[in-house]
């Protein structure tokens, strides 16, 4: 207790002693892995926020409620700092409240308690601008290199959190993309070359503006293999410390859930010494219904293929994934029956194969996609990678991870050939599967425990991925440790089991039996204290 008391005063005296400009005001979850691409926006979600009659405040209102909900960090848009939308006259100064709201909008994003990320994407220019058009055609970057660098020193700076000229104190945007995807940058007949002094220009502006300013490259579409293009670009710029992460966007059917370029992305990077360039997903997802020309798919089918979007893929190397979208666009580019009408973790229930019924609900990936967070996001836990005792390339995927809170494990599992029995070893003797497609009101379908025979547990998997917990002993109340606060939860499981399950739906009462004689009964007592006055059960 002297020592608690005395590291508060140090703490406190530390305080004090911090100048009332210092930047204290990062938001926690930098290494987050669990992004919504585009959820914050200006212009988009108009028949949503019209049907709702939102007016944008209370459209990031929703939102922001949504991101807490699903335990997600990161967010992107493409639209704020399109040059011509900041700067509309060369030389005429920048407009940070504009049609695409960039000061307002990111400011909102780092609103206190938010805990968001914002990756602020530099628009490439230089090809037909997106709606709305206030002219036909973007400046070229490379055509107007002194100034293009003085938007993005001032962009920078007031977005950096340093406490000098800053739009406002807490907004801490320390990532950049050059450019959104490199179609754009092609269609425009750009060459390697040309991109290659784009992030030269972007590097040493943004750097100028913040030295801990990171890049992040223009994207290909498509993670089923290499971009040539992309690999060029790698290749000229390996040896100038230009660029800290590189983005492939990824969505297609749902049986289309692994990015194979993500490995090979990672063997490229770390081969040219680039092992610290990280690999992100920054748009990424597969739709529910029937887009024209696709697949029919279910909720469950889209839930199934983002926790192998997921879990595969990070396995493989990547280290953000953005979901794409959190309410979905609707007719995006005019099209009624595109693909980016339905992808949403919350659907409006327009689009092909929709249910207008379910107009703003959560779809079932979006429960997924929250119990995934609670147990995989970065801080909460370490990849420990591919289970060989289980997997079969093609039928059955299993991948361990441990947990940061106790050293136990959580297994990842699924079959794509129907019903698998498996086999593998265990840290503890009982294990909680939980089934992570639940119903569409978020309900869990499917939770049973599993006991360890010899070391090893087996368990029947199929096509829904299922989460497998390793469970600590003596650990009544499911909070990772044990303590004084189980002790109300051992005497109700061994006094009252129906009020135990009750009050512990997500726990386990046979962690009560201490002893291991398979019952919880008054011969765990004595066990269960010394478990206490230890920390811990042997
Ligand atoms: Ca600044
Ligand atoms: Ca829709
Ligand atoms: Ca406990």
């Amino acid at each position: 207790m002297q020592n608690e008391q005395r590291t508060a005063r140090l703490i406190a005296g530390a305080l004090i002693l911090l100048p009332p400009t210092a930047s204290l005001a990062q938001p926690a979850h930098e290494d987050s892995a669990f992004g919504l691409f585009g959820a914050f926006a200006a212009t988009e979600y108009g028949y949503f926020k019209s049907r709702m009659g939102f007016n944008n405040e209370q459209d990031w209102t929703w939102v922001e409620d949504h991101f807490r909900n699903l335990g997600a960090h990161w967010t992107r848009s493409n639209l704020q700092l399109l040059w011509d939308i900041v700067e509309p006259v060369l030389g005429g100064g920048y407009v940070w409240n504009n049609p695409m709201l960039t000061d307002p909008l990111i400011r909102r994003v780092y609103r206190e308690g938010n805990e968001v990320h914002w990756l602020g994407v530099f628009h490439e220019g230089g090809g037909p601008i997106p709606p709305p058009p206030p002219k036909q055609q973007l400046r070229n970057p490379l055509s107007y290199p002194n100034e293009y660098q003085a938007f993005v020193r001032a962009a920078v700076e007031r977005y950096d959190g340093d406490g000098i000229d800053d739009a406002a104190p807490g907004v801490w945007v320390k990532y950049w993309q050059a450019g959104n995807e490199i179609m754009g940058w092609q269609s425009s007949g750009r060459t390697v070359d040309d991109y290659v002094q784009f992030v030269r220009l972007l590097r040493a502006a943004s750097r100028a503006a913040d030295p801990q300013a990171k890049l992040v490259l223009i994207a290909p579409t498509d993670g089923g293999h290499m971009d040539p293009w992309l690999t060029q670009v790698i290749g000229a710029l390996a040896s100038e410390q230009a660029f800290d992460v590189i983005d492939v966007h990824h969505w297609g059917a749902a049986q289309t859930w692994r990015m194979p370029a993500i490995a090979q992305y990672r063997q490229l990077l770390d081969s040219k010494g680039l092992s610290h360039v990280q690999i992100w997903s920054c748009e990424h997802g597969t739709w529910q219904g029937q887009p024209t020309g696709q697949p029919s798919q279910t909720e469950q089918d889209q839930a199934r293929s983002l926790v192998k979007r997921y879990v595969f893929n990070s396995n493989s190397g990547l280290d953000k994934l953005f979901w794409n979208n959190l309410m979905e666009w609707y007719q995006f580019g005019g099209n009624a029956g595109s693909i980016f009408n339905s992808m949403g973790l919350v659907t409006d229930g327009q689009g092909p194969g929709e249910d207008p019924a379910r107009f703003n609900t959560p779809r079932i990936a979006y429960w997924t996609y929250r119990l995934l967070a609670a147990r995989i996001d970065t801080h909460l836990a370490t990849r420990l990678g591919l289970m060989p005792e289980v997997y079969v390339e093609g039928q059955v995927y299993g991948y361990a991870y441990r947990r940061a809170s106790a050293a136990r494990r959580l297994y990842f599992l699924w079959s794509e050939v129907g019903v698998r029995n498996v086999t593998f070893s265990v840290g503890t003797p009982i294990l909680r599967l939980t089934n992570l497609i639940p119903d569409r009101y978020g309900k869990i379908l499917e939770q049973r425990s599993l006991y360890a025979a010899g070391g090893k547990v087996r368990a029947t998997v199929a096509t829904d991925p299922v989460v497998i917990a390793e469970l600590l002993l003596g650990d009544l109340n499911c909070d990772d440790a044990v303590n004084n606060f189980d002790i109300d939860a051992f005497v109700l499981a061994l006094t009252d089991p129906a009020g135990y399950k009750a009050a512990y739906p997500d726990c386990e009462r046979d962690l009560g039996d201490i002893n291991g004689d398979g019952v919880v009964d008054n011969f765990d007592i004595d066990p269960f204290v010394e478990c206490l006055s230890q920390g811990g059960c042997p």
